[in-house]
């Protein structure tokens, strides 16, 4: 075992000669087992038979532990080994139609909803699926489908390797400020915690953080609000999420470089000059801990009610808006649950009211953030009525996507939900739109088209917050062309 080999050049780590059994602790002999072999520490402290006895405890301890954590780590690390992300490009109804159906049968998790001929179709397949899913397919007579993400695992193992999360906590923290923030890496809960505490450090002229409630599991949630207390008022307000779908890492990773960008780059100064910004970068923040910790894949909120076999609500499916209607799923265990009541989730609950607070038609634009598919959606989700407003959120939604396009050449396809992608119900900008009054509801959906899907490589964290940035620039300008001070004419039409 590695851990037991000698090694010659750190001896003085370890006390040599002759030791007190007082000297010995768990840190120090943990160092000492590092370079020593187990028989030469017991011999090193086993001066006394106490001493000799205090000693083995310790190793046994250390053992049983050092065993439990590899045993953890390796299970944490392998969870999606083998794992696979298929491919359809549905031809015909039918087709489309089996793969809901499969979907169902085996519980899928579809990447990419079957939603209409000629668009992609992307679900993950368990290594124990593999040969049953296929067989399905081809009792279908599907035998045109793609591996098209061989091993999920191996993105996720990339991922990692980017991340700075295993470096010493002090080494990361020295010297962090808003401007030295890494933005091209992921960083975990407590790291955007961190960033949201430097941010209001630096910038007391205009940053404030509120906390608005508290997630099931007890972790503070927080916005930020920013407004030049220097300008004028009242001034437009937008307000921005991000990681209701926890696994969807690149949301709060753009974000965060957004706005630094937008506190720090005199390019983008107007953003802050013209208009009030609230900022929730992380909604789902117990999913998020899980996706670091646990299951990389995570979506839905840590809640469970009492008689639930599945942990988890999907914070997407449980507004107070045309709650439990189709597009959502009353199954605990689905992917797209939506919460035994509306509002179930204290996240989504305090969310709510938090927005609401602001005041019913006093929003201005409201993006909530999701990955992936490049994507820019408004109401109606619910259903495939035109909402009063399309035409004034189909204007903007081209706006967005023309500037995003100018950046990097991107396309985001913009639309009601329900028609460009599938019915959902109780989402979060059908409630802005339907309840806050907010016109300007928009979901994004980041990038990519499917290449990574969820497990966005860190790389294209600076690049889609470039883009992203842009589109929120037409929609400010949009925003500030259009201004009518609150509770006079920015309510939707209906
Ligand atoms: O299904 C969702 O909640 C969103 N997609 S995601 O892949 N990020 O989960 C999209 C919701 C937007 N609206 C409609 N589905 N109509
Ligand atoms: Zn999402």
């Amino acid at each position: 075992m590695m851990l037991l080999r000698r090694k010659k050049d750190h001896h003085s780590s370890c006390p040599s000669s002759e030791p007190a059994c007082v000297n010995f602790n768990v840190a120090n002999t943990f160092r000492c087992w590092l370079f020593y072999d187990l028989r030469s520490v017991i011999a090193w402290t086993g001066k006394t038979k106490d001493c000799k006895l205090k000693m083995e405890r310790v190793i046994f301890l250390l053992i049983v532990t050092s065993f439990l954590a590899v045993g953890h780590s390796v299970q944490k690390e392998a969870k999606y080994e083998g794992h696979q992300v298929w491919r359809i490009d549905p031809p015909t109804e039918y087709v489309l139609r089996a793969a809901k159906m499969i979907g169902e049968i085996h519980h899928l998790d579809f990447w990419k909803d079957p939603v209409a001929i000629g668009r992609p179709i992307d679900f993950l397949v368990a290594p124990d699926q593999i040969d049953k899913v296929r067989q399905s397919l081809e009792s279908y007579g599907i035998t045109d489908y793609t591996v098209f993400i061989p091993n999920v695992q191996n993105l996720i193992d990339e991922e990692m390797k980017t991340t700075k999360y295993s470096k010493n906590k002090v080494m990361r923290s020295a010297g962090r400020s808003v401007a030295n923030f890494d933005y091209s890496v992921y960083h975990p809960a407590e790291e955007v915690y961190e960033w949201m505490d430097m941010v209001v450090d630096e910038h007391p002229e205009m940053a404030d953080k509120v906390q608005f409630g508290i997630t099931y599991e007890g972790r503070p949630l927080y916005a930020l609000e920013f407004k030049k207390r220097a300008s004028i008022n009242p001034r437009p307000i937008i307000f921005v999420d991000a990681l209701i779908h926890c696994r969807e890492w690149i949301t709060t990773a753009s974000l965060l470089f957004i706005f630094k960008e937008m506190l720090r780059n005199p390019a983008y100064a107007h953003m802050m000059e013209d208009v009030d910004w609230y900022f929730v970068p992380m909604i789902n923040v117990d999913g998020y801990v899980e996706t670091w910790n646990g299951d990389r894949l995570w979506r839905k909120t840590r809640s469970t009610g009492p008689s639930s076999v599945c942990v988890g609500t999907d914070g997407n499916r449980n507004w107070d808006a045309f709650w439990s209607m189709p597009g959502a799923s009353p199954n605990p265990c689905s992917y797209t649950y939506h919460g035994p009541s509306p509002f179930s989730e204290s996240e989504v609950r305090h969310l709510a009211a938090y927005a609401m607070g602001i005041g019913e038609g006093v929003i201005d634009a409201f993006i909530s953030t999701h990955s992936y598919s490049q994507l820019i959606l408004y109401p109606y989700h619910h259903t495939a009525e035109p909402s009063a407003d399309d035409a004034a959120l189909n204007a903007t939604g081209k706006l967005m996507s023309d500037a995003i396009f100018e950046v990097h050449g991107k396309r985001y396809v913009y639309g009601p939900g329900a028609t460009t992608i599938y019915i959902s119900s109780g989402t979060t900008t059908d409630w802005t739109y339907e309840v806050a009054k907010v016109v300007q509801s928009h979901t994004y959906e980041l990038r990519d088209t499917g290449t990574y899907g969820f497990v966005l490589p860190a790389e294209q964290i600076i690049p889609n917050g470039q883009e992203y940035l842009a589109g929120l620039v037409a929609l400010k300008q949009y925003v500030v062309a259009n201004f009518v001070p609150s509770g006079s004419g920015s309510s939707p039409q209906n």
